[in-house]
């Protein structure tokens, strides 16, 4: 699926840069996860939510927290990761416990959980939601 993605990215591209026009360079970047979860994750009212003592700037440590909280308020068995029920929600139920309801669309994508796993072991640990979380920060 993401390969599938990106193919069609480029091809996209391709077809594009033959125009007349010059396109700029807009290849998706998915070190941070998916474009719209970026997007979602920008949002103004996402800033609001991190940051926690309502000073106008979510630090890290304020970016970190909110992070924490989504991944346990995820983890329904309280083990040590997320597992693809877990991410996901069970037939597509997901309570919106965090962040705006287009936030939790995005975070909880399978695609999203593939970029974050990055041992590719189909289980997400905090270690990993937190060390992608923190290239967006
Ligand atoms: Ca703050
Ligand atoms: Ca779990
Ligand atoms: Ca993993």
């Amino acid at each position: 699926m993401v390969i599938q993605t990106k193919v069609a990215v480029i091809i996209a591209a391709a077809v594009l840069s033959t125009s007349i026009f010059s396109i700029p360079s807009f290849a998706a970047d998915t070190t941070f996860g998916t474009a719209a979860y970026q997007k979602e994750f920008r949002k103004l009212k996402m800033m609001q939510m991190l940051d926690a003592d309502g000073n106008h700037m979510v630090s890290l440590d304020e970016f970190n927290a909110f992070n924490s909280g989504v991944f346990d308020s995820l983890n329904k068995d309280n083990d040590d990761s997320l597992d693809a029920d877990e991410w996901v929600g069970v037939d597509g139920k997901q309570e919106v416990s965090f962040g705006t309801g287009g936030y939790n669309r995005q975070l909880r994508s399978k695609k999203m959980m593939a970029l974050t796993d990055k041992d590719g072991d189909h289980l997400v640990t905090k270690t990993e939601f937190l060390k992608l979380q923190e290239t967006i920060f």
